[in-house]
């Protein structure tokens, strides 16, 4: 089903048109109303009449996560704090949260998005949808709750954390689709099948995103619970989830690009790159008024494809991600960096800056074990200061990562020292194909 017809099959030339005409604007109002992008264009000999059109998008400089924190919070906001209505965030590296800050007009274009993602979906104003995606500062749970409800779904605002009461409540409200990460829809698949209630549900759709999964797990989740599974890309900055969505075909997430102008470059060399190249993928907020990016590296590492799909939508196709140019891990649909369980550990008196991260996926959970070596003078065999400062390494990790890790103390000298670039995280997750 296409949610708005009118802008998802718009003519290649059309659709170039628009975007054009909405970067011209977009950049006077930026060098106008934000500081650091006026500094930056201005340090490039850059003015606003440089840019007239699409074609000019590559004199523009890139804006990084670096941007956001040395500007935090809202520093690199397009309009006065009155106009604001809300702030979203989620984990930087040891600086500040990415954040994101929206307008009225911004939850609108942002609900118009998730609604053409779960149209594309096949949900309905019949369908009964439980949100499982976290409510709060995390884009998840509000973001997928505006899009259902403009769309005219019968919302439960489930959020995360008790999967009993997810799958009571839906039995008894005889819920037909349901958002979250993919892994806990694996997880939900698990306790019905445990619970011998698989029979039960009225499921026919799920939409997961905020981590990466694989075909092999969509086949899972499609064949245990009889559903059919979409896929829904976004991130906090450029706005939440809603930013691309997959469609039956399957073949990328159409990236709604007359909202968010996608590009692809070198990571490395920064130059751009033509459609097709694999790169890290750039956006560009064509039409947000509270916090527009410019050129923002997403680092996530992907490719697109343009041309019209077989569904057809003529929004180019964000192809399955390959990775991320950082070193950012998603654990069970969380941001964490390295950078900030070291700093985390540096706080604990009794720890040295050796540790090791070991994620896995067991039973479609996954487990972080934080490994590391404990100081020569505070080695003990006296089980219980161990016991102390295991927990007190656990509860200074949950305070900053904002989940439980199993900490696993070992003795001077135990883990490998690296010589050059160190090496602090072991994923024995499959998450890229
Ligand atoms: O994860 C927003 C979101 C919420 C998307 C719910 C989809 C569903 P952040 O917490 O800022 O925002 O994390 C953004 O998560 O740069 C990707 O690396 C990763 N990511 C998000 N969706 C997908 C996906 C939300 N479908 C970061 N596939 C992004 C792979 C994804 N990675």
């Amino acid at each position: 089903m296409i949610w708005n017809e009118a802008k998802e099959c718009m003519s290649r030339d059309e659709l170039e048109t628009l975007q054009s005409a909405r970067l011209v604007k977009m950049v006077n109002r930026v060098y106008h109303n934000v500081e650091p992008y006026r500094k930056k264009m201005q340090a490039l000999g850059l003015e606003p009449g440089d840019i007239r059109g699409l074609e000019d998008l590559y004199k523009l400089p890139f804006t990084t996560y670096e941007d956001l924190n040395a500007n935090y919070p809202f520093g690199m906001a397009a309009v006065p704090p009155s106009e604001l209505v809300r702030v979203h965030a989620s984990s930087g590296t040891t600086g500040k949260p990415k954040i994101g800050v929206y307008t009225r007009h911004d939850i609108d274009i942002w609900a118009e998005c998730v609604a053409r993602c779960l149209s594309t979906a096949h949900i309905t104003r019949d369908d009964v949808i439980q949100i499982g995606y976290g409510y709060g500062l995390f884009t998840g749970g509000l973001g997928a709750h505006y899009g259902a409800e403009y769309l005219g779904a019968m919302v439960i605002p489930m959020s995360t954390g008790n999967t009993k009461k997810l799958i009571d409540m839906m039995i008894d409200c005889g819920v037909t689709s349901i958002a979250c990460t993919p892994s806990y829809l694996l997880h939900v698949a698990e306790d019905l099948e445990k619970l011998g209630l698989v029979d039960k549900i009225k499921l026919k759709s799920a939409i997961c995103g905020a981590e990466p999964w694989t075909n092999e797990m969509r086949d899972q989740m499609e064949q245990r619970l009889h559903i059919k599974a979409y896929d829904i890309y976004g991130l906090t900055e450029i706005c939440g989830p809603g930013v691309a969505c997959d469609c039956d075909f399957h073949k990328g997430l159409h990236i709604w690009e007359d909202h968010f102008l996608p590009e692809v470059i070198n990571p490395v060399t920064l130059e751009h790159l033509p459609a097709g190249s694999e790169g890290e993928l750039v956006i560009t907020n064509l039409t947000k008024e509270g916090m527009p990016l410019i050129r923002y590296r997403t680092k996530d590492l992907t490719h697109l494809e343009y041309g019209k799909c077989e569904c057809g939508r003529t929004m180019a196709r964000i192809q399955r991600f390959k990775g991320r140019s950082d070193d950012m891990l998603i654990i069970r649909g969380v941001n964490v960096f390295p950078s900030q369980v070291e700093a985390a550990l540096l706080t604990v008196e009794g720890t040295t800056p050796h540790y090791m991260m070991v994620v896995d996926r067991i039973d479609n959970n996954d487990t972080l074990e934080v490994q590391v070596e404990v100081a020569e003078n505070v080695f003990t065999d006296e089980i219980k200061s161990l016991e102390a400062l295991s927990k007190a390494v656990h509860d200074r990790l949950k305070a900053a990562i904002g989940l439980n890790a199993k900490v696993k103390l070992v003795e001077p000298n135990g883990l490998e020292h690296f010589d050059g670039k160190s090496k602090h995280v072991i994923d024995k997750r499959k998450l890229y194909e």
